[in-house]
C-alpha cells in the first residue's frame, strides 16, 4: 500500500512543487537572484522539476552578517527550547514523508525504498539532536546551565556562525542533519546544498521555518560550490565548516581554510565526511546467500552513490568462483528504470556523474576482467536518462584504479585473496576507511576484523551501508573523514566551546 500512496504522493507533487522555484532564505526573508540553479530529472534528462535561486558572493557577505547579528539571540536560548523547534519540525517533515520521497525521486532520481529510509533518517537526525541538547539544559544535568555558572563548574557555548556544505546523495538527510546539530547547540549556520538538490532543501528549510526557527538563525543559500562555498569557507568571520563531499573538495577545503584571513581572531573548526571505497570480504566459511544479497545491497542501492556503497568485494580463491557466479547473476537481474517505478537501480545523478562513470568502465575494461554491464552508460530501452546498467569487473588487482579510486555509480571491482589474511591486507590497501564488511563464520577471524580492518563502520554477515541515526555513529577512518557523526562521543560538542570556571577552590 505504500507505493500507491507513493503514486498519490507523487501526483500530488507534480502538480504542486513540480516547476516550483526556491528562493534564498537571509534573514527571514525569502530573496530572489537573477540567477538560477535548475533542477533535472536524471531518469528524464530533459525534465526540468523545479529552480532555486543561485546566490553570489554579495548574498553570502549578507548572509554571514545576518546570521552573526541573529546569534547575539540565538545562543541565549535555552537548549531544551532550541530543541523542540527541531522536534516540531520532525513532526511536520514526518507528516509530508510522501511529498518529500516523491521531491527526491524527481530531484536526484531515488527510488521510493531508499527515499522513504532516507525520510526517516532525516527525521532521526532531528530527533537525535534535539534529545543530545538537552543533556545541557537541567534535564538531569549539573543545575549549571550554559549561562549562568554557580561556584566551580563547566560551561559550554556556543561557537558562532558556521557554514554547512552539503551533497546530492543524501539531499534530505545530510542536509537536515548537518545543520541542526550546529544549530541546537546555539549557533547560526549558512547551509549551502549542492546544486542538484537545491529544491528538496529548499522544502526542508520550509519546514524548519514553519517549525519556529527565528530569522537568521539558518540562511538558506543554495549556489555554485566554488563561487558561495569557497567565499564561505575562506572568510574570516567563518567560525566552523561542516562539510560532506568528495575527497578531492573536502581536502581542497580543509586546506583553504587553514588560512588565517586578515581580522580572523580564530583557527576555523573543520569537520569533513569524505568518500569511501568501501570493501566486504567473503570467506570460504560464509553462507553463499547472505553474502550474495549483501554484496547486492551494499553495491547497488541508490546505484552505489553512496559513501557507504560496497565498490570492491574481496573473495578468498576457495569459493571465488561460486560466489562471483551468484553476484553476478543477482546483479544482472536488477530492474534498471525509473524512482518512481521503485526501480532497484536508476539513473545515476547528472551528465557530469554519468561520464565520470563511462570514463572508469573503459579504464577497468584495460586493468581487469568485464564480468557484467560495462556498455557505454545510455538510454534505458529508449527511455532518455542517465541509465549505467550495474557493472562487475572480476580478477581487479589491488592497485588497479578500479580498486582505489571512488567511482560513485553501480561499479564494483571484485578481488581474488588467497586466503583471509590477504583478504584484510587487500581490504585495507586504500586511502579510505569508511564502512568495510566480513561475511565469515568463523569467529576468530571476525575478532581480527574487530582489531584491525580500518574501518569507521564495521558490519558483519550482512549490507555495509545504512547506520542507524543515534545507535551507530557514522564516520571514517583516514580519507573518508574526520569525525563520526550521530551517536559517537557528543558530537554536538564539535560546535560547543567548553569553559571551565573556578570561584571557591
Ligand atoms: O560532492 P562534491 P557531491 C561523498 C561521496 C562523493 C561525494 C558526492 O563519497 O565523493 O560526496 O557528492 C560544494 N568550496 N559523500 O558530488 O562535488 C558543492 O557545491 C566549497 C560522503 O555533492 O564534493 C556541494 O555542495 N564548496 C558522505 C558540496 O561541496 C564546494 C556521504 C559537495 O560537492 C566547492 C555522502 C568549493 N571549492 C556523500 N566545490 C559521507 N562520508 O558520509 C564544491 N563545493
Amino acid at each position: 500500500e505504500n507505493v500507491e500512496a507513493y503514486q498519490a504522493a507523487l501526483n500530488k507533487v507534480r502538480a504542486e512543487l513540480l516547476g516550483k522555484h526556491y528562493p534564498l532564505v537571509i534573514d527571514g526573508e525569502r530573496v530572489d537572484t537573477p540567477g538560477r540553479l535548475t533542477s533535472t530529472n536524471p531518469c528524464d534528462t530533459c525534465e526540468v522539476v523545479g529552480t532555486t535561486a543561485k546566490a553570489t558572493v554579495e548574498d553570502a557577505e549578507r548572509a554571514l552578517q545576518g546570521a552573526w547579528k541573529a546569534f547575539e539571540t540565538w545562543k541565549r536560548w535555552e537548549p531544551d527550547a532550541r530543541a523542540r523547534i527541531l522536534l516540531k519540525a520532525a513532526a511536520i517533515l514526518g507528516r509530508r514523508r510522501l511529498e518529500a520521497c516523491a521531491l527526491m525521486s524527481l530531484e536526484v532520481g531515488k527510488n521510493y525504498a531508499e527515499a522513504d529510509v532516507e525520510v526517516a533518517e532525516a527525521i532521526d537526525f532531528l530527533e537525535y539532536y534535539a534529545r543530545s541538547a538537552m543533556k545541557y539544559a537541567g534535564f538531569g544535568a549539573a543545575e549549571t546551565t550554559w549561562y549562568e555558572g554557580e561556584e566551580n563548574g563547566m560551561l559550554y557555548l556556543p561557537l558562532g556562525v558556521g557554514v554547512s556544505i552539503s551533497p546530492w546523495n543524501f539531499p534530505c538527510a545530510i542536509f537536515a542533519g548537518m545543520l541542526a546539530a550546529p544549530i541546537v547547540a546555539g549557533n547560526c549556520v549558512i547551509a549551502k546544498p549542492a546544486e542538484d538538490s537545491g529544491m528538496i532543501a529548499g522544502f526542508v528549510v520550509d519546514i524548519l521555518m514553519e517549525a519556529g526557527l527565528p530569522a537568521g538563525v539558518l540562511q538558506f543559500l543554495p549556489g555554485v560550490g566554488e563561487e558561495v562555498g569557497e567565499y564561505l569557507v575562506t572568510h574570516a568571520r567563518t567560525r566552523f565548516i561542516t562539510f560532506t563531499g568528495s575527497r578531492g573538495v573536502g581536502l581542497h577545503i580543509n586546506e583553504v581554510a587553514a588560512k588565517v584571513q586578515p581580522g580572523q581572531r580564530w583557527i576555523k573548526k573543520v569537520i569533513l565526511e569524505l568518500g569511501g571505497k568501501d570493501a566486504m570480504i567473503v570467506d570460504e566459511t560464509a553462507d553463499l546467500d547472505v553474502a550474495v544479497t549483501a554484496a547486492v545491497q551494499g553495491a547497488f542501492g541508490f546505484n552505489g552513490q553512496k559513501c557507504s556503497a560496497m565498490s570492491r568485494l574481496i573473495v578468498v580463491d576457495e569459493v571465488y568462483d561460486r560466489v562471483v557466479n551468484a553476484f553476478v547473476e543477482r546483479a544482472g537481474a536488477l530492474k534498471v528504470g525509473t524512482g518512481e517505478e521503485n526501480a532497484q537501480v536508476t539513473a545515476v545523478v547528472n551528465d557530469e556523474a554519468f561520464d565520470k562513470i563511462g570514463k572508469y568502465l573503459e579504464i577497468g575494461k584495460g586493468e581487469a576482467q568485464l564480468l557484467l554491464g560495462g556498455e557505454a552508460p545510455g538510454q534505458n530501452g529508449g527511455k532518455r536518462g542517465y541509465y549505467v546498467q550495474p557493472t562487475i569487473f572480476g580478477d581487479v588487482s589491488p592497485q588497479a584504479r578500479i580498486a582505489q579510486e571512488e567511482i560513485f555509480g553501480p561499479v564494483v571491482s571484485i578481488l581474488r585473496a588467497r586466503d583471509w589474511e590477504h583478504a584484510l591486507e587487500i581490504a585495507n590497501s586504500t586511502q579510505y576507511g569508511l564502512t568495510g564488511g566480513v561475511c565469515s563464520n568463523d569467529r576468530e577471524r571476525l575478532e581480527q576484523a574487530r582489531q584491525e580492518f580500518e574501518v569507521g563502520n564495521l558490519y558483519f554477515n550482512r549490507k555495509i551501508t545504512g547506520a542507524i541515526v543515534g545507535v551507530q555513529p557514522f564516520g571514517g577512518y583516514n580519507m573518508s573523514g574526520t569525525d563520526s557523526k550521530a551517536g559517537g562521543p557528543d558530537y554536538l560538542a564539535n560546535f560547543l566551546q567548553l569553559k571551565a570556571v573556578t570561584e571557591r577552590w
